[in-house]
């Protein structure tokens, strides 16, 4: 017998790549039902070779479900998972709302899977941000290797991080500098998107710094060690899918740039592609549609004693959202539910 999953938002960006990946990892589900807010409410979506017609969250019976994954933003999911938690399912949200809850596990699958069994204390699992996913993919075998003291990362997010509205803004805007007789006003964005790029993601903090910033701060913490140190600037940039980083690491060891690269080719959920000639590397387009998060340009960085910086490149809707929560999905069956 396999499992009842339930996909939440399943009509948005993450909940299209949610349904994919099950299909795609041959997920053992015996059913799946995609599930959207009113709005949206009889939209086909495609798992796999079939055609599901969403149905509404609101009122919808979770009891008998095995594993609900949530993709519809922080408000609604305040609303609906408790319901689904309750009723005996459990949910891996993808929002922030739950994540830096000390009783609720937020889970890499490749950097901490053992904290899945914190799952139960409220039935709920949390995803990172997409930024930090990637990141701490890349930086959890280094770090078992010659322990990070300091991180300082800078990001080249693409729109999709910010949903379909983001992309439909770049791609109007853009077309719109070809036309002069129309104009697409910023909206989703705080300045034009198209041919520039934004030092702003997310809300302004107190301290200066963004959420997008603070997040990566205090999900690095969480997921791989508290006593890290992380400074991020993040950065929106006219590329649709596939988040880019260059990151700065400082250890407690010295690790040499050709360890460090053979490391990261053994470590799982990495590709080292780190050719030093042009184009030895990958970039955003080239990662679209994979579940890999790709290291490049791994260098020693001679201004410190022990640092190195690299490049990493990573499907934003895959490893940085509906990847990771389909394989804290498996992780969950595996290790505790054991079905199918
Ligand atoms: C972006 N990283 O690129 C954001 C999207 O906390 O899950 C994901 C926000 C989050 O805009």
């Amino acid at each position: 017998m396999g499992y009842k999953v339930v996909v939440a938002g399943a009509t948005g960006n993450v909940g299209r790549e949610m349904l994919n990946i099950l299909a795609e990892r041959q997920f053992p589900a015996d059913e799946v039902v995609a599930l959207a807010s009113r709005r949206s409410l009889g939209t086909e979506v495609s798992y796999g070779d079939k055609t599901l017609k969403t149905k509404d969250i609101e009122g919808f019976d979770f009891t008998g479900y095995d594993i609900a994954l949530f993709a519809i933003g922080s408000e609604p999911t305040r609303k609906y998972a408790p319901i689904a938690a309750s009723q005996g399912c459990v949910v891996i949200d993808n929002s922030s709302l739950y994540r830096y809850d000390p009783l609720i596990p937020l889970i890499v699958p490749e950097v901490n899977p053992d904290a899945v069994e914190g799952y139960a204390k409220k039935n709920i699992i949390a995803n990172p941000n997409c930024s930090t996913a990637q990141m701490v993919v890349a930086l959890k075998p280094l770090h078992d290797r010659a322990r990070i003291k300091r991180v300082v990362v800078s990001t080249y997010q693409s729109v999709s991080g910010a949903g379909k509205e983001g992309m439909d803004e770049l791609w109007d805007q853009t077309k719109a500098v070809y036309n002069p007789t129309s104009d697409v006003p910023p909206k989703k964005f705080q300045k034009q998107i198209a041919f520039n790029v934004i030092p702003q993601i997310d809300v302004f903090m107190e301290d200066g710094q963004t959420k997008e910033e603070w997040k990566m701060v205090a999900e690095t913490k969480k997921i791989m060690d508290p006593s890290i140190k992380v400074t991020a600037t993040c950065v929106r940039v006219p590329v649709f899918v596939g988040h880019s980083e260059a990151i700065n690491v400082e250890f407690e060891d010295f690790l040499d740039e050709d360890e460090a690269r053979d490391i990261l080719r053994e470590a799982p959920g990495l590709m080292v592609v780190d050719k030093r000639e042009p184009g030895g590397y990958v970039t955003p387009i080239e990662c679209v549609g994979d579940y890999a998060t790709f290291v490049s340009r791994i260098r020693q960085d001679p201004t410190v004693e022990n640092g190195l910086n690299l490049w990493c490149v990573s499907d934003n809707l895959r490893k940085g959202a509906a990847l990771n929560a389909v394989q804290i999905a498996e992780l969950l069956g595996n290790r505790v539910l054991k079905k199918g």
